[in-house]
């Protein structure tokens, strides 16, 4: 049996990815960190049971390199994927020093755990299509120059570059996945898409009258966070450590995805989504699309589920929840 140390698992992808590595028969640490409540646990203690079992949540964080020497000890994980990070583009807008903390030096501090335990592990480093931001090339393949238009991105350029670089000096195997949107039922509630799913439920209920969103001409790359998840373990299996970019190829601005997700609820969204500029972002992302073919023709990775099919999913989660 594997074992596999993920941090973030009380994310949208650590919880997908439990899942998927449980039923490969993995047993999988998370680390979780410090919550004045443990509510924050809810997308992993909702997994089903036989899934549950072979998960073993332990304290830790990204920052408190210490905590993540002493589970990389107890555990001697075969893979480790840091997906923790603070993983908000607008906050980080808010929170620059604390999203560099954590999502850049935390990786760092979680790459030289590594290499000061001495433990042989391969290593995943959760990588953002963020990275390439004003894009000078579309669509954005694993050669495309980075131009990251946020704290957050910033940071992650930083941590993508690190497991790099920790690659090439010590010979680690790290891989880093750059993954575009991925969304799910489980996305959190502040992500476009499904503050778009729950609020136009809560509209077509009566409960609420309008959406207020920010840029509705922004464009981006959306896929199903299950099929994601799937790419992260077979970099990992690869033969050899690599980049590679993970995205459906097609891009879809946020008003058609308020359309679809609106009419599928037998509503029209011009009636309902307004523009406020407290959603605005000081440098926005326009468009992102991404070019996968190197992960399919190298690790047979191809997305399963569509765009159409993922905002409908989405509508279909936030209605049946009341
Ligand atoms: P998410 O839902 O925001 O989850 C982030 C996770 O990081 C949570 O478990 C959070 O814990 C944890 N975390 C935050 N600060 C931490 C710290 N200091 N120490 C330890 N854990 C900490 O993100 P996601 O959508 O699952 O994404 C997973 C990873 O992929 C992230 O690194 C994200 O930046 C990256 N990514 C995401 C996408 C996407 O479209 N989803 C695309 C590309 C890359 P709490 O539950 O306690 O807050
Ligand atoms: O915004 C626009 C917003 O916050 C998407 C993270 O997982 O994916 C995610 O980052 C677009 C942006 O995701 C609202 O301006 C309009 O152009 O859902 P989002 P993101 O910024 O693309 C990447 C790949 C990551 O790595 C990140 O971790 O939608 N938008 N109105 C809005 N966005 C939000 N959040 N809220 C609005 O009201």
């Amino acid at each position: 049996m594997k074992t596999a140390l993920i941090t973030g698992i009380t994310g949208q992808d650590g919880s997908y990815l439990s899942e998927f590595l449980a039923k490969k028969d993995y047993k999988v640490i998370g680390m979780v960190r410090r919550n004045s409540s443990v509510e924050n646990r809810g997308r992993i203690d909702n997994l089903p049971a036989d899934v549950r079992g072979k998960i073993v949540l332990e304290y830790g964080d990204l920052q408190d390199m210490q905590s993540m020497v002493r589970l990389l000890k107890q555990y001697a994980p075969d893979e480790v994927y840091n997906l923790a990070s603070q993983s908000h583009v607008k906050i980080s807008f808010e929170q620059p020093v604390l999203t560099a903390q954590v999502t850049a030096i935390g990786a760092l501090n979680l790459l030289e755990a590594i290499r000061i335990s001495d433990v042989n592990c391969k290593f995943y480093q959760a990588s953002s299509s963020e990275m390439f931001g004003k894009a000078e090339e579309s669509p954005q393949n694993e050669q495309t120059k980075f131009h990251p238009r946020s704290p957050y991105a910033i940071s992650k350029v930083f941590a993508h570059m690190a497991a790099i670089n920790y690659r090439e000096s010590y010979g680690m195997f790290n891989a880093c996945g750059i993954l575009f949107n991925h969304e799910s039922p489980r996305r959190g509630e502040n992500f476009v898409t499904r503050k778009i799913s729950i609020q136009a439920n809560r509209i077509k209920r009566g409960e609420a009258k309008e959406l207020l969103l920010g840029n509705l001409d922004a464009k981006r790359d959306w896929g199903f966070a299950g099929d994601y998840v799937e790419a992260m373990w077979m970099m990992l299996n690869h033969e050899k450590a690599d980049e590679f970019v993970i995205a459906t190829g097609q891009s879809h601005s946020v008003g058609e995805f308020c359309e679809i997700a609106f009419s599928h609820l037998g509503l029209n969204y011009k009636d309902y989504v307004k523009s406020d500029p407290k959603y605005m972002r000081p440098a926005d992302v326009n468009t992102l699309v991404g070019d996968a073919s190197k992960a399919k023709k190298e690790l047979g990775w191809e997305p399963k589920v569509s765009f159409e099919q993922l905002v409908k999913l989405m509508v279909d989660a936030d209605r049946a929840k009341n």
